[in-house]
């Protein structure tokens, strides 16, 4: 047994007062049977012993504390470096509840297969009690939560990702928690040694949107486990915000500010391997002095209208699970800074002396490594020394572009949203919608490109709001959710479309991205305070070259140009193909969409057979 589940506990009674929570624990306990329980108080004591424990037990391990210091390595077994979308289940009454773009089950069934694999799975494990705020202690837009894990790794991690420990549990008082039920499912016999990652090769990460509760089986990994993230802020508070009237949105939050000190925040969404936390991190590039880019959050948002008609958005997280392979000085300088120190990485390489390393790192590859596997590795290997969905879990408070409101139980009032694909044809680099429902229109049609791979017949894959994964219910209802917003909330965002990865003939990236993302951005906050100009096109509002500020980039007007036209006929087919996505909602689709649908096609039969914006 661990250390930390050796020492004497305060008594459960001098903790919470709260009935439900208590019994619920007893239930949970009976039926899961670990050795130990332990209730988390979220110190940094019991931090600095779980850690101590899983060094002790092989699954972290320390990292040159000259180098890296306070910072870990775990390496997960190799069938767990990932979500799991095919082994995700909504479980709602209805299936039509679910909707054609969730898996579901019969809650009653997926009841007894829970109960089933459950009975008895932490033996021989401790059970840590989590509770946690997703959102700043006592926000009106945050909510509690509380987790059981069989997992020291998801105990540490809980308390780097969220508000964790005694103080959520203060703000809960007596009032009402959505419970996350999580083992690894890796009981151990008496005597049994214990494995570095233990796992099951059955895995369930269930979602009851009815009763708000969640169930997670089998992985220890990310949003498999860390249930928070994506199974809570996502899946459960979709129903919540369209049960309520908000929004919980898989979107970073950004402050810019402006050499006057003008402040503007906006909402982002984009799928998977789009730079989510490098947009969130941006250094304004030159050309942008006086310029500021703040970080709320990058990777959730939970969005509640104000008593002033404005929509407030609060990070429900604390930390940033960021993706490491990639993160470089070029791409994400703030980043490197932040995971300097007090950081636990997960299925990255290690270095000879103790450091850890990825693939896409400054500077050249080191002529040997211990890979995420733990075998050695040179590279001439022929395969990659970190996952390519290797994480960084790190602090929030250790990001030095942190805005100054990233904790303010108020939250940030957002001036616009922006949705972003991978498209390398015929995609704008951006755009701003008509209206509000247009926008959703264009949100809810974006996708990203398959693979890199298939370029020249990009299959896309559809990604309404970059939700497709992580809507806990109808997909086509959730957009009747954000066509409703459209009426209730006073001061509306603007909407905007963007895409930073269109390729020229050659193959080749026509957009730099990264920090030159600014001169999109600062178009974007000049749109929003009415004071950019912007020319009309089949597809929504466009700047023109003179529109951007180039102080500092040598970006051609013709470049620009290509960067920005619309093929007539190419534009056309991936409309026609919208169709399919807009059928399998059959009769729930709110008629807005088609008619949005229709009224693109008819300007694009209007449009020349190139749209080119410069002419
Ligand atoms: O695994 S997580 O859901 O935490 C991260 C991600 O997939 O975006
Ligand atoms: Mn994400």
């Amino acid at each position: 047994m661990p250390a930390s589940a050796k020492r004497s506990e305060t008594p459960v009674t001098n903790r919470t007062s709260n009935q439900k929570l208590i019994a619920w624990v007893q239930e949970m306990a009976a039926l899961a049977q670990p050795d130990a329980i332990h209730w988390c108080d979220g110190s940094k004591e019991e931090y600095d012993r779980l850690c101590a424990d899983m060094v002790a037990a092989g699954t972290l391990i320390p990292l040159n504390a000259a180098k890296r210091p306070n910072s870990f390595l775990a390496r997960s077994a190799p069938t767990d470096v990932a979500r799991v979308e095919d082994r995700t289940f909504i479980c709602s009454k209805d299936k039509d509840a679910a909707g054609p773009t969730n898996n579901w089950m019969d809650p009653a069934e997926m009841k007894k297969i829970m109960n089933g694999l459950f009975t008895g799975a932490m033996k021989g494990r401790t059970m840590y009690v989590i509770p946690f705020s997703m959102g700043p202690l006592g926000s009106h837009i945050a909510h509690i939560g509380v987790q059981l894990s069989d997992s020291p790794y998801v105990a540490a991690s809980m308390r780097v990702m969220t508000r964790m420990g005694q103080p959520a549990l203060d703000v809960l008082g007596d009032g009402d928690f959505v419970p996350c039920m999580h083992t690894v499912g890796a009981p151990l016999q008496p005597g049994e040694k214990d494995v570095a990652w233990p796992c099951n090769s059955t895995k369930y990460i269930v979602q009851y949107p009815e009763e708000r509760a969640i169930w997670s089986y089998g992985s220890g990994y990310g949003g498999n486990a860390l249930l928070g993230k994506k199974c809570f802020s996502l899946r459960i508070a979709s129903v919540m915000g369209r049960d309520e009237g908000w929004l919980a949105e898989h979107m970073l939050i950004l402050g810019l500010e402006s050499p006057k000190g003008e402040k503007t925040y906006v909402c982002a969404a984009f799928p998977s391997a789009c730079g989510k936390t490098n947009l969130a991190m941006l250094i304004p590039p030159q050309g942008f002095e006086g310029w500021k880019a703040t970080t709320v959050g990058d990777d959730i948002a939970w969005i509640k209208p104000g008593a002033d008609g404005r929509l407030y958005a609060i990070n429900p997280e604390a930390g940033y699970f960021g993706v490491v392979p990639g993160t470089s000085m070029k791409t994400n300088p703030n980043a490197m800074k932040m995971i300097e120190r007090d950081t636990i990485f997960t299925n990255v390489a290690m270095t000879d002396d103790g450091d850890v390393w990825w693939e896409g790192k400054d500077g050249p590859a080191p002529a040997h490594l211990i890979d995420w596997q733990g075998k050695d590795w040179t590279p001439d290997a022929g395969r990659p020394a970190a996952h390519p969905n290797a994480r960084f879990t790190c602090s929030t408070t250790q990001c030095s572009s942190a805005d100054a409101a990233w904790d303010d139980p108020k939250g940030v009032p957002i001036s616009a949203f922006i949705f972003g694909g991978r498209l390398s044809q015929n995609f704008p680099l951006v755009f701003e919608s008509f209206d509000w429902n247009h926008g959703v229109y264009m949100a809810a049609t974006m996708g990203s490109e398959a693979t890199a791979a298939a370029e020249n017949q990009a299959a896309i894959r559809r990604d309404p709001m970059a939700m497709l994964p992580f809507c806990g219910y109808n997909m086509a209802e959730y957009w009747e959710h954000w066509l409703k917003m459209g009426s209730k909330v006073k001061h509306l965002p603007a909407i905007f479309r963007v895409n930073w990865f269109r390729k020229d003939a050659d193959g080749k990236f026509m957009w730099p991205g990264f920090g030159e993302n600014m001169r999109v951005l600062k178009w974007i906050v000049d749109r929003v305070h009415d004071r950019a100009d912007a020319v009309k096109s089949p597809f929504g509002m466009m700047p023109r070259h003179q529109d951007l500020n180039w102080q500092g980039l040598d970006f051609k007007s013709d470049v620009y140009d290509g960067l920005m036209a619309i093929d007539r006929e190419k534009g056309r087919e991936e409309v026609e193909s919208q169709k399919e996505l807009f059928e399998s909602f059959e009769d729930k689709l709110p008629p807005e969409m088609e008619a949005q649908r229709k009224a693109l096609l008819a300007r694009l039969a209007e449009a020349p057979a190139v749209w080119r914006v410069n002419s």
